[in-house]
């Protein structure tokens, strides 16, 4: 059994299931049908990073499952094209559903159809937040951090190195 972290993703809505939000939590429910969902967050809402234009809805699931990585990856591929997600738009372009590996209980997973971690988590206040409802505890493999001490990386401002307090203000 395998531990999975997916971090959801949606900016445009369902002609069933309606807008972004409600189609993050059909998502969430359909996600049991790959093992067993452990711990679903809050529904957080963002701008959207890159060319879109709509705003996202996102959230997270901790998802067990007994799937190898490449056999979940094509059954998020297939949820996600169940919701009516297109293949061969805009990377980045907005979308229904939006599927992602976070991480996952076996540390790296590195292929070139499937990166784990997923190479941007860090950096993002929309996966970040959301994880640290649900898996505060769970530490990236890469850096050593846990999701809580990224988070805090990411929302806190950060006193300035040692040397540039030292050096007083800068000239402008
Ligand atoms: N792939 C590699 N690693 C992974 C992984 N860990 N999880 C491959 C999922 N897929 C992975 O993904 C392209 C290919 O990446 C997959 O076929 C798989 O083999 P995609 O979902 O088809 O395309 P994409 O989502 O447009 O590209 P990408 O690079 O996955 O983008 P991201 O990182 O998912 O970002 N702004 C806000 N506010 N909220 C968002 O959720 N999402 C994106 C997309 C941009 N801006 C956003 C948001
Ligand atoms: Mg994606």
């Amino acid at each position: 059994m395998h531990r999975y972290l997916i971090g959801l993703g949606s900016n445009r809505p369902h002609h069933r299931h309606g807008p972004p939000r409600r189609v993050l939590i059909a998502a969430m429910e359909r996600l049991g049908a790959l093992g067993e969902v452990a711990a679903t967050s809050p529904v957080v809402t963002s701008a959207p990073l890159g060319p879109s234009l709509r705003r996202y809805a996102n959230a997270v699931a901790v998802l067990d499952s007994a799937l190898e990585p490449p056999a979940l990856l094509a059954e998020l591929k297939r949820l996600e094209r169940r919701f009516g997600r297109r293949s061969g738009g805009q990377r980045w372009g907005s979308r229904v559903l939006d599927l992602d590996v976070v991480l996952w209980s076996g540390g790296f997973h590195v292929d070139p159809r499937l990166m784990v971690p997923h190479p941007r988590f860090r950096e993002r206040a929309f996966v970040l937040g959301p994880a640290l409802a649900v898996a505060p505890d769970w530490r990236d493999p890469l850096s050593g951090l846990s999701l809580r001490q990224l988070h805090a990386r990411l929302t806190r401002p950060r006193p300035l190195p040692k040397a540039a307090r030292v050096a007083g203000p800068v000239a402008q």
